[in-house]
C-alpha cells in the first residue's frame, strides 16, 4: 500500500507520519528542496510536539520519504495551501497544481483525497482538473477506469496535532459513496475516532462551519472586551461571572484572531454566499478590528515618553507554538514599530530564533530575551499566553505600564 502525501506542511507532514507509523509506505511530495532534505534526514522543518520522533523513526525504517516529484501510488492525499485572492475568494491554484502533478501517474482505481480546507465545490474542481487531463478515466465507481475522489478535512489543533490526528472524529465526504468508503478504509489505519461518511460538498462546508462557529464566538468575546473596556469593567471578571450560568460559555478575548484557519475559513463561506452571510462576515470584521484597538491603546500610553521602549510579548498566533502565520500580534508589533519612530520595540518570542523579515528589516525592532526586555521596557504589551510569560516573576512588572491583552496577569 503506497500513499503519496502532496504538501508536507503543518498538516501534510503529520498525516504522512501517522500513515507511515500505521504501516503504509508513504512518499511525501513538497515543492521546497529544504523541506524534502530535512525530512529525508529524519528532521522536521517546524515545531510540533511529538512529530519529530515519529518522522525520524519512520524515515529510519524506510516507511517515509520525501521528494520533489509526484510518484505513482495507490492513494494520494492533497494537503496544500488555499490562500485568498481578490475579495477573500479562495485561490485553488495550489490544489490544481497538485492535481496536474497527480494526473499523469494514474492507472485507474486510485483514491485521491483532498485534505486542504477549501470552499464548497473544491473537491469537484480537483476531480475536474484530473479528468480533463486524463479523459480516459471516470469518477463513476466500480469500473476498470474509475478514480475515487473524496474530501477529508483535518480538524487538528496546532500544538496537539499528533494526539488529535489519531483521536479526533473525522468527516469523510466522497464524490461517490464508494469513494467515501475507500477513504474511510485508508484513514481507519491511523484514526481511532469515528469516521463519519457524507458527500464531498457537505464535508467541505462542515469544516468551514466549525471554524466559523469558533470565530463568531470569539468575536462575541472580543466585542464584549471593547465595550467593557470603555465602561471601565474588567472583561475577564465579567466573562467568568457570566459563564457561571449553566447555558453560557463565552470564549476569551485577545488581540485578534490568527492562524491559517479560523481567520481564513469563514471567508470561504462568505465568498460562497455573500448575500446571506452577514453574521459570519461581521464576526470576521470584529475580530480583524481588534489589533487596531490594541495599537491605539499602546500609542496612547507611549505618548508619555520621549523615546518609548515597548516589550511586545509574543508574536506567534497563539500560545506555545512557533507559527507566525496570520498572526495579529506579529502585525501589531510591526505597526507599533512603524508608528514609534523614536521608540524601540523589543519582541520576545521564545519559540523562534529569528524575527520575520518585515520586522527584522526595521532599525527599531529587536528580538530580545524576556528578562532583558522587561528590564528595558517602559511599556509591557502581552499578546500571547506562552507558558514562560505565565510564570514570570511579577515583581519585574512593577513600575511598568502593562497592557495585558490576554488577561494573563490578572
Ligand atoms: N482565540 C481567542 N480566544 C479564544 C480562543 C482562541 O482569541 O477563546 C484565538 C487564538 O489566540 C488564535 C485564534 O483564536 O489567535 C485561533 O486559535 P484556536 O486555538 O482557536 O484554533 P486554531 O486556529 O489553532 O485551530 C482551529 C481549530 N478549530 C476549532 O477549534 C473549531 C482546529 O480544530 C482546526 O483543525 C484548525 O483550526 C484548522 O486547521 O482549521
Amino acid at each position: 500500500d503506497t500513499v503519496s502525501v502532496i504538501g508536507l506542511g503543518y498538516i501534510g507532514l503529520p498525516t504522512a507520519a501517522v500513515l507511515a507509523q500505521a504501516g503504509k509506505t508513504v512518499i511525501g511530495v513538497d515543492v521546497k528542496q529544504t523541506n524534502v532534505d530535512a525530512i529525508n534526514a529524519g528532521t522536521v522543518p517546524f515545531v510540533e510536539e511529538g512529530l519529530e520522533s515519529v518522522v525520524a523513526g519512520c524515515v529510519a525504517q524506510g516507511k517515509l520519504s520525501a521528494q520533489l516529484e509526484t510518484p505513482e501510488a495507490d492513494a494520494y492525499i492533497v494537503s496544500v495551501p488555499t490562500p485568498f485572492m481578490g475579495d477573500h475568494d479562495a485561490d485553488l491554484s495550489y490544489i490544481e497544481a497538485a492535481a496536474r502533478g497527480i494526473a499523469p501517474k494514474l492507472s485507474g482505481g486510485e483514491l485521491i483525497v483532498l485534505e486542504s480546507t477549501a470552499p464548497p465545490g473544491a473537491t469537484e474542481q480537483m476531480a475536474r482538473v484530473i479528468l480533463e487531463a486524463r479523459p480516459e478515466f471516470t469518477d463513476e465507481p466500480n469500473l476498470p477506469n474509475s478514480l475515487y475522489f473524496s474530501h477529508a478535512p483535518e480538524r487538528v489543533l496546532p500544538g496537539r496535532i499528533m494526539i488529535e490526528m489519531v483521536d479526533n472524529d473525522r468527516i469523510i465526504g466522497g464524490m461517490s459513496p464508494e469513494a467515501a468508503e475507500l477513504n474511510r478504509d485508508l484513514y481507519a489505519s491511523f484514526c481511532k475516532g469515528e469516521l463519519l461518511l457524507t458527500d464531498a460538498k457537505t464535508a467541505e462546508m462542515a469544516k468551514l462551519t466549525e471554524n466559523a462557529f469558533r470565530d463568531v464566538n470569539i468575536a462575541f468575546a472580543n466585542e464584549l472586551s471593547i465595550i467593557a473596556d470603555r465602561q471601565g469593567i474588567d472583561v475577564w471578571e465579567l466573562i467568568e461571572l457570566a459563564n457561571h450560568h449553566p447555558r453560557v460559555n463565552i470564549l476569551q478575548p485577545g488581540p485578534g484572531v490568527g492562524g491559517h484557519c479560523i481567520a481564513v475559513d469563514p471567508w470561504f463561506i462568505v465568498s460562497a454566499d455573500r448575500r446571506f452571510s452577514n453574521l459570519i462576515r461581521t464576526a470576521r470584521e470584529v475580530n480583524d478590528s481588534k489589533p487596531e484597538l490594541v495599537i491605539e491603546k499602546v500609542m496612547e500610553k507611549a505618548a508619555r515618553f520621549k523615546d518609548p521602549t515597548v516589550a511586545a510579548l509574543g508574536i506567534a498566533f497563539k500560545a506555545n507554538i512557533d507559527d507566525l502565520r496570520e498572526s495579529p500580534s506579529r502585525n501589531i508589533a510591526g505597526s507599533l514599530a512603524g508608528k514609534l519612530t523614536d521608540g524601540t520595540v523589543l519582541v520576545v518570542e521564545p519559540n523562534v530564533d529569528e524575527l520575520p523579515k518585515e520586522l527584522a528589516e526595521r532599525d527599531n525592532v529587536e528580538l530580545a530575551e524576556l528578562d532583558s526586555a522587561l528590564e528595558r521596557a517602559d511599556i509591557v504589551l502581552l499578546m500571547v499566553d506562552h507558558d514562560p510569560f505565565k510564570t514570570l516573576d511579577r515583581e519585574l512588572l512593577q513600575e511598568k505600564i502593562v497592557i495585558d491583552t490576554k488577561g494573563l496577569w490578572r
